[in-house]
């Protein structure tokens, strides 16, 4: 198809960049690390969303060496921050039947010398579909390495909760079609009011993504949501405006 020899083609081209979306922690009122969101700026289509290309990255196996490209640059941009400023990178599920996941992240972290505790890796609940007790070997291993690990668009899967049993995550982010709605419908309420509860009670951060409105974010506040995420602070946004962000949104640096 031509969109598998597009994207070829864009690796070699370098046609791929990283922007970054604020993770504002509700405690503290300030950024408290950026979430790394692949861009595809293609010659003639102009830029390509990622729900649209990720998939056949997956389908021809480029997301191997495209995620390990998106580990090294997020890993190495992080480094240049305050260094309570944390990065999140997404992993794709045909990364962890690569087998060699673990030693591309340590590799990340040494050619960039971010300290581990710095790095989140988020993985959705498709990690656990097939190969799950050799994908959770993998996580227990990454985890060893003081990396931390988020359950991202939690709630959207088929059995989040037996996930979250199996696995001690670090975090847990709560997917925006929940927070969408939070006003309007009392069922997006409740969802979100108890995996609030839950994040509290099993002692994992929450993360509400999506949020676009104040009364989003005053609801999410009251009901103890630890972080926000969303087009209400900034969408992601390029490398070089990660300073201004930090001013903007209250952090030291
Ligand atoms: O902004 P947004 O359109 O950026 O992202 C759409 C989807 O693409 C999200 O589900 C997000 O998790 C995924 N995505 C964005 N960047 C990456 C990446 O570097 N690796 C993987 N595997 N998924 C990504
Ligand atoms: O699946 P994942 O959570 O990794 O993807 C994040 C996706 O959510 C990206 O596509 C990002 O651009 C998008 N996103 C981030 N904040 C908002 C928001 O406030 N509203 C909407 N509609 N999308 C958002
Ligand atoms: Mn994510
Ligand atoms: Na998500």
């Amino acid at each position: 198809r031509d969109m598998e020899l597009d994207l070829r083609s864009a690796f070699a081209d370098g046609d791929f960049e990283l922007h970054y979306q604020p993770l504002v922690d509700l405690a503290a009122d300030r950024i408290t690390g950026f979430e790394a969101l692949l861009r595809w700026k293609h010659p003639e289509k102009g830029m390509i969303s990622p729900a649209d290309f990720i998939p056949v990255a997956e389908d021809i196996g480029l997301i191997v060496t495209l995620g390990e490209w998106v580990l090294r640059k997020a890993c190495a941009e992080a480094a240049k921050w305050p260094d309570d400023i944390k990065v999140a990178v997404n992993l794709s599920p045909v990364q962890f039947r690569s087998r060699n996941l673990v030693q591309v992240v340590v590799a990340a972290l040494a050619y960039s010398g971010l300290s581990p505790h710095r790095l989140e890796l988020e993985i959705t609940e498709s990690v656990f579909l097939a190969e799950t007790e050799a994908n959770l070997a993998i996580l227990h291993q990454l985890r060893a390495l003081g990396v931390r690990i988020s359950m991202d668009d939690f709630g959207t899967g088929y059995s989040s909760l037996s996930y979250l049993r199996s696995f001690p995550f670090d975090k847990i982010k709560i997917d925006r079609s929940f927070v969408k709605d939070l006003i309007e419908r009392p069922d997006c309420v409740a969802i979100v009011r108890a995996i609030s509860g839950l994040g509290r009670s099993m002692n994992i951060t929450t993360t509400a993504e999506g949020v676009e409105t104040i009364d989003q974010l005053d609801w999410l506040r009251a009901e103890g949501c630890n972080e926000v995420q969303g087009f209400l602070f900034s969408p992601a946004k390029p490398a070089s405006e990660i300073e201004n962000l930090l001013r903007r949104f209250g952090s030291q640096a």
